[in-house]
């Protein structure tokens, strides 16, 4: 068999739409997901593909034993993880064992399993509150959050257990995702889905604080295509440079669009997607830990992975709307 990519995760958000990447790329993929927030009918596309093979357990678990049979890997792809800030401030030893101890052992086990690239879902949310926007990867880390400080630590442990063991990680920073598959419903979902939905049910949108707060919000298909690229299966006509080279720290590599959309910004452009016009929009006091400005600086994943965003906020916000 040939080699494959596991995606841990891969029936959520981001990792449904990795699966189609790599697939567009001709790989062969392997989802490892325990279906806690991720989705069957994301995955409904590849039923019948037999180079796609779903294998439904807790990345805590003993994954060499879920994943008998499957292998070999060529890559990891590990976004299986508690994603919202808001969750770990109210559950941080949660947090921690899935987005530290679980990583680490994962790294472990592909390490020892022979794999020669593990590509980590790491977050802005390492950066904290940024001295300068857009933040470069050079810029202190520190992080306001028990999320950004796991994914923090995380990053810090394929630093070094990479060179122990052989093991070849890069950290992919990731901005603020949005898309189609991002769940809505939940209390912890990302604030395009929220505003998405409720503009679409003509509910006032809820901004926390003054809604000066920016973000950088990049398009999944496009964070989709540059996990492939990390993976080394872009397609893109680009020979990237050995981004494992140099310092022991893995590679840190911001993923973003490198625009700064203030959030009642944003309100405007989703009511402008549903073609509702200015809709109402109700204040509400700013959440704890919130951060005030971020936005990636979108050099080093040129460099790196010959990454660019493509996905303007205008149409990524009308793709995320037709889906709902
Ligand atoms: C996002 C990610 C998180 C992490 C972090 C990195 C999500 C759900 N979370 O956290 O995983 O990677 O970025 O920095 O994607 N807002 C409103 N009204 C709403 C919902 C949100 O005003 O109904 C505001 C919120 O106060 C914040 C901004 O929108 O200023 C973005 O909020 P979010 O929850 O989408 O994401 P964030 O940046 O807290």
């Amino acid at each position: 068999m040939n080699d494959a990519v596991l995606v841990t995760g891969g029936a959520g958000f981001i990792g449904s739409h990795t699966v189609a990447a790599l697939r567009a790329a001709g790989l062969r993929v392997v989802v490892l997901d325990d279906f806690s927030t991720g989705r069957r009918e994301n995955l409904a596309e590849w039923t019948d593909d037999p180079q796609v093979a779903v294998v439904e357990g807790d990345v805590r678990g003993e994954v060499g034993l879920l994943l008998a049979g499957h292998g070999p890997f060529a890559a990891v792809v590990h976004l299986a993880a508690q994603t919202s800030v808001v969750r770990s401030i109210a559950a941080p030893i949660d947090d921690l064992d899935v987005n530290l101890r679980a990583t680490t052992r994962l790294a472990l086990w592909a390490a020892a399993a022979g794999v020669r690239r593990f590509v980590f879902a790491s977050s802005a949310a390492v950066y904290g509150e940024p001295r300068r926007v857009p933040v470069a990867e050079t810029e202190p880390t520190t992080p306001l959050s028990p999320y950004g400080a796991a994914k923090r630590a995380a990053e810090l442990y394929l630093g070094c257990l990479g060179p122990l063991h052989g093991l070849r990680a890069v950290c992919l920073r990731l901005f603020n995702v949005y898309g189609p598959r991002q769940d809505p419903k939940s209390p912890y979902s990302g604030v395009v889905a929220t505003f998405l939905a409720r503009a679409r049910r003509g509910e006032p949108l809820t901004i926390f604080g003054d809604g000066r707060q920016t973000r950088d919000l990049i398009y999944v298909g496009d964070v989709a295509r540059a996990i492939c690229l990390a993976v080394g299966a872009g397609s893109e006509g680009h020979v990237h440079r050995d981004m494992f080279s140099g310092p022991p720290e893995p590679a840190g590599i911001n993923i973003g669009t490198g625009r700064e959309v203030a959030i009642v910004e944003l309100a405007a452009a989703v009511q402008r997607a549903c073609g509702a016009g200015e809709g109402a929009i109700a204040f509400a006091p700013a959440r704890a830990g919130e951060i005030a400005r971020s936005a990636a600086t979108t050099d080093r994943a040129a460099e790196l992975l010959g990454f660019r965003a493509q996905v303007e906020l205008d149409e990524g916000l009308r793709r995320t709307a037709a889906w709902l």
